[in-house]
């Protein structure tokens, strides 16, 4: 398990290397993309290097010669020698500190040059001490953001990303199934509810030798330590930095094991109040009448049932509504991740991708999409590698050319088009009127008072050209706070001019989330879920964006990449009358 490790000492060694001058800039990209690359593999660079040697490695995209070869270094010694050359140069934690709202490389040397800081506690220790502020290129106001940006990561820093969190959980339940010990072995707790950060895995096993399940458990790659072992639960430390809580139930007792150990704690104590009110009394155990008797518990189904109520999906138990509505048969039917008909927001090398377009357009044929919409980037991302009016009208033209080829998928033309300080497009009229749909999104200035933002993001949408608003809050979580505007005043505004509000997929962002979805349906505002794939693993993420939407009881009828690409169409005409 050498993925998580490497890429981050890749991003470490770019950060370094940004510090020694801007002659490096295209090895610190280098070794950012790399990074990225290493992250998002589905398989472990050490299995790629036994199995295929350096070859292997430098078959992956991004990864040259010079960048395999630290790669089989550090599998082979523990060690990059050139990291280490470095770290002796810059003792700093730049992984701690960059994950920082406000602090890039540059700002966290200087603060080790002007103050000696080289961590967090150096960190905290200085904003307590107001030293920050005298600082040159920093301030009262850099001083107190970077005093929140601490607060945050402290909150979540004990949380991990459901994207993360959920595929490690897959992986430790399919090997239980595979080793053929567990009958059932199934997800529990938050990350069955799609909750954006988990706390810790929660994982259910039936089995006949439960004493093997657990020896299993705790001699798997993905464990560094154990903190409790019994026959019926486990604990474990996971090499991700998590834990993860193991259990041994009856068969008989699945169902309500699992109603229990799914939560929310809050949606628990809600349904066991039904239970008692009709004299019965619920536990993980089961369902027993007043007699002690058990009337239900091998499957969840026949525990909603028994107390009146229909089966509740995970992601609704929030206590949020849901057991009233579950017991008067009137939950809502909820968007299913096979419901997704294409995704319509979607990067290429055209700016920020990593992926030529027919590649991507494969992977959506792959993934049984219908259709899918491009949306490079405008030029105010610079970052990003954003277009300019001229080179937009080729990308469209571009597209076009390219939709002729493919028979089995359509292809629309879009572009997230920066929404600029002052509520204006990022690109002329004439371009905006080529693609089939706009995509308006703040990426600058996100520290605007909330009136002005809130002026700045209606007069986008105001403006007529703007079909999706992206990813609305511009949050990143555990990074960085959500912009600040109203959300009655944009989403009645979005309402008056059809403009759709995006559920954007992407682990680190989920925005809207669930109470925004919640906001948004005030208003009866249409969804869009966007993967805002940079990659084609990025296709994955799309489940977590229907959680999110599943999560905020969001239904087939009110999301546009349901539809067919003719329904989709027709929408999408109709609104630009
Ligand atoms: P997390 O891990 O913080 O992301 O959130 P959960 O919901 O996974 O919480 P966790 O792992 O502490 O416990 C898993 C489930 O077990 C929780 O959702 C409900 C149930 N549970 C745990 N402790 C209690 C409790 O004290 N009372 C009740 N009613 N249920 C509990
Ligand atoms: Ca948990
Ligand atoms: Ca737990």
């Amino acid at each position: 398990m050498y993925n998580k490790q490497i890429a981050e000492i890749f991003n470490e060694i770019a950060d370094m290397m940004e510090l020694e001058g801007t002659e490096h800039s295209f090895e610190v990209r280098a070794y950012r993309k790399a990074a990225i690359t290493i992250s998002t593999l589905q398989e472990d660079v050490g299995d790629i290097l036994k199995k295929e040697g350096i070859e292997g490695l430098q078959k992956l995209p991004g990864i040259g010669k010079g960048l395999a070869d630290r790669i089989r270094e550090f599998i082979e010694t523990g060690k990059i020698q050139k990291y280490e050359e470095l770290k002796k140069k810059y003792p700093i934690d730049f992984k701690t500190l960059s994950s920082i709202q406000g602090l890039g490389p540059k700002k966290i040397f200087k603060l080790y040059k002007e103050l000696g800081i080289k961590n967090i506690e150096d960190l905290k220790k200085a904003v307590s001490e107001h030293k920050i502020r005298d600082l040159e290129g920093f301030g009262e106001k850099s001083e107190n953001e970077i005093a929140k940006g601490i607060a945050m990561l402290e909150e979540t820093s004990k949380r991990m990303l459901l994207g993360v969190a959920l595929p490690e959980a897959e992986r430790i339940v399919n090997k239980l199934l595979g080793s053929k010990l567990a009958i059932k072995a199934v997800i529990a707790g938050s990350t069955r509810r799609m909750k954006e950060t988990v706390g810790d895995l929660d994982i259910l096993v039936t089995s006949d030798k439960p004493t093997e399940v657990m020896d299993f458990v705790t001699n798997l790659p993905e464990v560094e330590s154990t903190i409790a072992k019994g026959s019926t639960k486990t604990t474990v430390w996971l090499k991700i930095g998590l834990s993860c809580d193991i259990r041994v139930v009856e068969e008989k007792s699945f169902g309500a094991a699992l109603q229990y150990f799914t939560g929310s704690k809050e949606h628990g104590i809600e349904v066991r109040k039904i239970a008692v009110k009709k004299g019965y009394k619920l536990n993980e155990y089961g369902l027993f009448d007043s007699k002690g008797k058990m009337i239900a518990g091998a499957t969840e189904e026949e525990v909603y049932n028994k107390l009146g109520m229909d089966y509740i999906e995970p992601e609704m138990r929030e206590a949020r509504g849901e057991v009233e509505l579950a017991l008067e048969h009137k939950l809502p039917k909820l968007i299913e991740l096979r419901d997704i008909k294409g995704n319509l927001h979607t990067h290429t090398k055209f700016s920020d991708g990593a992926n030529e377009m027919e590649d991507v357009i494969e992977e959506a044929i792959k993934r049984g999409y219908s259709y899918i919409g491009f949306s490079d980037h405008s030029k105010s991302e610079h970052v990003a590698n954003g277009m300019n009016d001229k080179e937009f009208q080729e990308y469209l033209s571009y597209i076009d050319k390219i939709a002729e080829k493919y028979e089995n998928i359509k292809i629309l033309k879009s572009g997230e088009v920066d929404i600029l300080k002052d509520g204006s497009l990022d690109l002329e009229p004439k371009t905006l009127k080529m693609m089939d749909y706009v995509i308006g999104a703040v990426h600058t200035n996100i520290n605007m008072d909330k009136e002005s933002m809130t002026k700045r993001i209606i007069k986008a949408i105001e403006s007529g050209y703007v079909d999706i608003l992206a990813h609305p809050t511009d949050r990143l979580i555990g990074e960085r706070e959500p912009i600040q505007f109203d959300f009655d005043k944009v989403f009645e505004a979005a309402k008056e001019n059809g403009v759709v509000v995006e559920i954007n997929a992407f682990p680190n962002r989920l925005d809207l989330n669930d109470e925004g979805i919640f906001k948004a349906r005030e208003y009866g505002l249409m969804f869009s879920i966007g993967l805002d794939a940079h990659r084609l693993s990025h296709f994955d993420y799309m489940r977590l964006g229907v959680g999110m939407a599943r999560r905020g009881w969001t239904k087939k009828e009110e999301v546009i990449n349901t539809m067919s690409y003719d329904q989709l169409k027709k929408f999408l005409e109709k609104r630009k009358k």
